[in-house]
């Protein structure tokens, strides 16, 4: 089987919101390079069919996120046009399995490539940071992959939704902003900013360094998410979720 036969049918499931099985259960040796390679593939086919790339995504930059799912590297996605929810209403239509976690957002206002980033580079080249939610959706049976299956279904991407407020990056210590995510009232995760790899600009960093090895970066006007502070939590129809970043303001968001 070709990567772009797999990535036709990791395309048509994300598409038509149909579980697959695991791609690493019939296609024996595929690698992490062949998973991005597929994943690059199957983006290569919404843009044909009209869609952006707008950023970038980092996941599993947690220990608790990699211990959960029993992969133990961060792994990186594609943002695209059509992810991005406009008003803070998630539509089901489209999704399977649907759970979102509390991200902070980078907005770049200069292009970041190398192999060398340090966190300068990084602040010099930030326009503001944001809070943020993403929306994952694994098309996965049972939300259940390796690391190649992952990577390939570009990392669990489905939507996401950035907050009014846009902050200097100076405004205060990333690393320190508490998050608490409610679920229709009662609090179902906490945590703090140094759970995405003891602090979110290292994830931009690692974000940076992963591109280089593929001849790519972070061009102006990108955003980049930088992993979820929490677990993802999931959602179901009539579900209210708010997530109050510390000192930052709360974000709330209905499900229907
Ligand atoms: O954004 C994320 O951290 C998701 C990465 C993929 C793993 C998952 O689906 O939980
Ligand atoms: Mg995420």
């Amino acid at each position: 089987m070709s990567l772009e036969a797999i990535a036709e049918e990791i395309y048509r499931h994300q598409t038509t919101a149909e579980e697959l099985e695991k791609i690493t259960l019939r296609y024996d040796g595929l690698s992490v390079e062949d998973a991005y390679a597929i994943q690059q593939l199957v983006i290569q086919k919404y843009t044909l069919n009209g869609d952006k790339l707008i950023g970038w995504k980092m996941g599993l930059t947690s220990k608790a996120k990699q211990k959960s799912v029993g992969v133990d590297e961060a792994i990186y996605g594609h943002l695209l046009k059509s992810m991005e929810l406009l008003t803070p209403e998630i539509s089901l239509e489209g999704l399977i399995h649907p759970r979102i976690e509390p991200e902070i957002a980078f907005v770049f206002k200069h292009r970041l490539q190398g192999d060398q980033i340090t966190p300068r580079d990084v602040w010099l080249a930030t326009e503001c940071v944001m809070p943020a939610v993403e929306v994952i959706d694994s098309r996965y049976k049972n939300f259940s992959f390796t690391l190649v299956d992952v990577v390939a279904d570009n990392t669990s991407s489905a939507k996401f939704y950035v907050g009014d407020q846009a902050f200097s990056p100076y405004h205060c210590q990333w690393s320190d902003v508490g998050v608490v995510m409610k679920k229709n009232g009662e609090v179902v995760q906490t945590g703090a900013g140094a759970a995405v790899l003891g602090h979110p600009v290292r994830s931009v960093i690692e974000q940076v360094h992963m591109l280089h090895r593929i001849g790519k970066c972070i061009e102006p006007g990108m955003l980049v998410l930088t992993g979820g502070i929490t677990e993802a939590v999931y959602i179901h129809d009539g579900d209210r979720v708010s997530v109050e970043f510390e000192g930052l303001g709360e974000m709330s968001l209905s499900v229907r």
